[in-house]
């Protein structure tokens, strides 16, 4: 067989934690060590009990792509799935809920589907007695298709928020009395990302993106603002929104890569961070964009700054940035949308890190520290904030061609994990840095958006041709149980 560049790479384990002595109990104990998951991901039961379509529901069917109407069927099984979570330790569990399957038309004035709103109740006090925290993203992608129709060939944005803004209230008023950690949005820039790809780049006009930017900087403002004053000061939880970012540094020392790496980095994490903690824009967009345009107005930015409770991170790799292609200017409007063109995974040749299953993330756990540094001067240290690593996660090449007793030796999953851990460990003890938890993606294989479900993060996996949806762990699930137990204080 021949090798691969990634057959250089030697595979860490988790002995680089738990046989380091000076590690051992440097996580306090109400640090939040969680696995993670998404509703349409997971959930299947796409038209069970009331619930309406979501946009990728119908997406999917009509483009005859792998569909969520199964999923991993967690709708049905998750019972079982709490099962899991008990056993591997953690103590807190990441999961969204379903907008159209608690409101199946989506709009502010439209009937609540009491069925949905039941299956998480349930979730949420099974999850509790059994002693795991639930952490809940309101918003992670599967917007209610009704609005889609109602609204246009895609929701239209400024109306989105109101509608966006009465479904979280329904969520506060229904969940809030034992649900004390929210997350407003999942990951805005991809969410923006899916519908420039939707819509395809030659209709994708700067006007778009502006207006997606600023509407999904709305609906999380807006929901903070509301759960700030009318349930907040009685139910105390926190409340904050999930950014992504790939970290990107330069490739030399060449202002021009110098350049490509702080727009690359703009684009992804600066246009949502640098408004809700800044209350600007970065410079480098309003180069690109029209300035007029892009500004919100004075009563919207009051609502925006200062809308994070908590910084919320999904992390999975870090790229080169070549200045051979230069800054944004010149590149496509879909380039620009996606902010990828800027960005090389090798040097001379040298990969930047172990490759993960296509299109997916390389293993590049230095990478980690230096983006978290990078957050820690740009927002934490300025807002006082804690920072929870939200998703962090391992797709291995080829892991799909695989047998179950074959795939749950995921040896270069746990290399990741133990890799990227230990940097988050060492940001938090060498650098001071306020990580408040570490959530693994994903607690089980499930579908992964475009990629179907060929592309597998879980640390357990899911066998979707037995009628039972048969869940088995992986070796990563028992390491992450071991590096945490060490890690974290016993009292
Ligand atoms: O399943 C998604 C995970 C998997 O990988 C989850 O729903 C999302 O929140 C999140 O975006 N996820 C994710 N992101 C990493 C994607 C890396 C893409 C690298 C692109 C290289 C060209």
């Amino acid at each position: 067989m021949s090798s691969l560049p990634n057959d250089s790479i030697p595979l860490l384990t988790e002995d680089i934690i738990t046989g380091d002595p000076s590690l051992k109990g440097v996580l306090p104990r109400d640090f939040a060590y969680a696995a993670s998951t998404a509703s349409f991901q997971i959930e299947g039961g796409w038209d069970a009990d009331g619930k309406g379509p979501g946009i990728w529901d119908v997406y999917m069917h009509d483009n005859n792509l792998a569909n969520g109407d199964e999923a991993v069927s967690s709708y049905h099984l998750w019972r079982e799935d709490i099962k899991l979570l008990k056993l591997y330790g953690v103590n807190t569990y990441r999961f969204s809920i379903s907008w159209p399957r608690v409101k199946p038309l989506g709009g502010k004035d439209d009937p609540v589907n009491e069925k949905g709103i039941e299956y998480y109740s349930n979730l949420v006090d099974a999850l509790l007695a059994e002693g795991i925290t639930p952490f809940v993203t309101i918003f992670h992608w599967d917007t209610p298709y009704e609005l889609q129709k109602r609204y246009g060939e895609f929701e239209c944005p400024d109306q989105l928020v109101y509608d966006f803004v009465a479904y979280a209230r329904l969520l506060f008023e229904r969940l809030g009395d034992r649900v004390r950690n929210w997350i407003t949005i999942n990951e805005p820039v991809i969410y923006e990302m899916f519908h420039v790809m939707a819509i395809k780049a030659d209709r994708w006009t700067d006007d778009m993106a502006i207006a997606y930017t600023k509407s999904l900087l709305l609906a999380h403002a807006r929901t903070v603002d509301l759960y700030r004053r009318e349930f907040q000061p009685t139910q105390g939880g926190q409340i904050g929104i999930t950014l992504n970012i790939d970290f990107v540094v330069p490739i030399d020392d060449s202002p021009a890569a110098i350049e490509a790496a702080q727009d690359a980095i703009d684009h992804m994490l600066g246009q949502f961070a640098d408004p809700i903690y800044h209350g600007h824009f970065p410079e480098s967009m309003y180069k690109r964009f029209d300035r007029t345009k892009l500004d919100f107005a004075p009563e919207e930015w009051a609502v925006v700054k200062g809308s994070n409770d908590f910084f919320g991170l999904n992390h999975y790799s870090t790229f080169y940035a070549t200045g051979e292609v230069g800054s944004l200017e010149g590149a496509s409007a879909r380039d620009r949308a996606l902010g990828l063109q800027v960005r090389v995974a090798e040097k001379d040749g040298v990969p930047i890190g172990r490759r993960g299953e296509r299109g997916h993330p390389y293993d590049v756990s230095w990478g980690f520290r230096l983006l978290l540094q990078y957050l820690d001067k740009r927002y934490l240290k300025p807002s006082g904030h804690q920072l929870y690593v939200t998703e962090n996660g391992y797709a291995i090449e080829g892991e799909t061609k695989l047998a179950t007793e074959d795939a749950v030796q995921d040896k270069a999953r746990q290399s990741y994990y133990a890799g990227y851990i230990r940097e988050a460990v060492l940001a938090r003890t060498e650098d001071g840095i306020d990580i408040a938890g570490y959530m693994a993606w994903s607690l089980m294989d499930n579908l992964e958006w475009l990629q179907g479900y060929n592309s597998r993060f879980g640390i357990t996996c899911v066998d979707r041709s037995s009628p039972d949806f048969t869940r088995t762990p992986k070796e990563s699930a028992f390491m992450l149980k071991r590096v945490f137990n060490y890690l974290i204080a016993k009292e």
